[in-house]
């Protein structure tokens, strides 16, 4: 199963985004063993959650109209944020993968939203602690993930606001529902 992903994967993506998509996988395993999820699912969100990335910003937005998917305000001039719910309606029409949990964990895996599950955010943790990061504090989030989940994801979440803040670009809505549900479950 896992081996027919990747050879299909590859093909989707150029090398840097599969050896990505194969750091999440291998973050995704470490932060689930803390959890009691089924290994094989985590695997199969981790190295699908990308698989719309290397789309062009109008693939992606024709992807979107023919899977359904209300593209709203802030995806139409930022198509990029597509690659989570495109990817999740290819991970179940292409690869044929029929999970609601990973296809929510890779729907959601860039701006998160309120009321994540566990799973969910183990992939948006792993996407983000992944070893091929090395934005600044990423060792420190890399550390907390496996002292304090939760406080992590907040770390996280604060971080790409930060980025998108500093570079004037709109915040998605669902990226700040996110991050008030985790201070208020965190709270
Ligand atoms: O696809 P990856 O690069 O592996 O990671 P990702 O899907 O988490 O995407 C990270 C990018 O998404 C990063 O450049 C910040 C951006 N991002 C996350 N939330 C928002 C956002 N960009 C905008 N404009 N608005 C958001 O709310
Ligand atoms: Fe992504
Ligand atoms: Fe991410
Ligand atoms: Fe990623």
């Amino acid at each position: 199963m896992i081996h027919k992903i990747e050879q299909k994967l590859k093909e989707m993506l150029d090398e840097k985004r599969y050896i990505h998509s194969k750091n999440v996988l291998k973050a995704a395993i470490e932060l689930g063993k803390n959890f009691n999820f089924d290994l094989e699912k985590i695997k199969i969100a981790a190295l699908l959650h990308d698989c719309a990335k290397n789309l062009r910003d109008d693939e992606l937005l024709i992807k979107a109209y023919k899977y359904g998917i209300i593209v709203d305000e802030i995806q139409k001039i930022q198509p990029f944020l597509l690659h989570g719910p495109v990817g999740a309606y290819l991970s179940k029409f292409e690869f044929g993968i029929d999970d609601e949990d990973i296809f929510n964990a890779i729907y959601y895996h860039t701006t998160g939203r309120k009321d994540m599950t566990i799973f969910e955010e183990i992939i948006y943790l792993a996407d983000f602690i992944s070893i091929d990061r090395n934005f600044e504090g990423v060792e420190e989030i890399r550390k907390k993930a496996f002292e304090n989940f939760e406080e992590a994801l907040l770390m996280s979440c604060n971080s790409t606001l930060t980025y998108v803040i500093n570079r004037n670009l709109p915040i998605h809505p669902l990226t700040i529902e996110f991050r008030n549900w985790l201070l208020m479950k965190g709270g």
